[in-house]
């Protein structure tokens, strides 16, 4: 890894209730690890890796948000400034899919309309969802689907791929706005 300064700098938030993988998704990403004994995230955990994608450094500072309901109030606070957000969903509970609404609301209140990828996790369990349920519900909401299990370490780092491709998409469509090249 090299000292330069990197490209970008972005704010990645994790959104989603409470026991969906947020966590385990993280650590599974920075760490390529994962603790099955994993415990409930109290208010926010940052984590910080740099990628390579097309030929530029990105260094992502993740925001690990508790997903319980007594955090809630913090949620603005949390998104704040965020370049994009994953929205993480377990595909064995469908309540976890119902609160999506509240968690796009705080971030764009916050942030404004930034790139959101939404992560259906714990594909290796079976899905409570009908064939193209989750699918139609992201279309409709305008996010990339992206498939994982944290567990098995599957489609993990694909997801942030996309999410880093987002937002690269974004940055190129506000330059050209502005006249200036990304
Ligand atoms: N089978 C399976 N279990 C998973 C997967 N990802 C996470 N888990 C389990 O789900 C439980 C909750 O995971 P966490 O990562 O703590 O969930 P969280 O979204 O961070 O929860 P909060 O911090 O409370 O918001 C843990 O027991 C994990 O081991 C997965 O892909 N497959
Ligand atoms: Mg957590």
């Amino acid at each position: 890894m090299t000292n330069l300064e990197p490209d970008f700098v972005h704010k990645i938030v994790f959104l989603g209730d409470s026991g969906v993988g947020k966590t385990s998704l993280v650590q599974r990403y920075v760490y390529d690890s994962l603790d099955p004994q994993v415990g409930r995230t109290i208010g926010a955990i940052l984590h910080v890796k740099t990628v390579v994608f097309e030929d530029e450094t990105h260094k992502l500072v993740i925001w690990d948000l508790a997903g319980e309901q007594s955090f809630s109030e913090l949620r603005e606070q949390y998104c704040a400034n965020a370049t994009a957000a994953f929205f993480v969903i377990d595909t064995t509970r469908p309540e976890t899919l119902e609160s999506v609404d509240e968690w796009l609301g705080a971030l764009f209140s916050a942030s404004g309309k930034v790139p959101v990828v939404m992560i259906e996790n714990k594909i290796d369990l079976e899905s409570v969802f009908s064939p193209g349920q989750v699918e139609g519900f992201a279309e409709s909401r305008e996010m990339k689907l992206i498939k994982t299990s944290a567990t098995e370490n599957k489609n993990v780092n694909r997801a942030f791929h996309e999410l880093v491709g987002e937002i690269k998409l974004r940055l190129r469509a506000q330059a050209s706005d502005s006249g200036s090249k990304v």
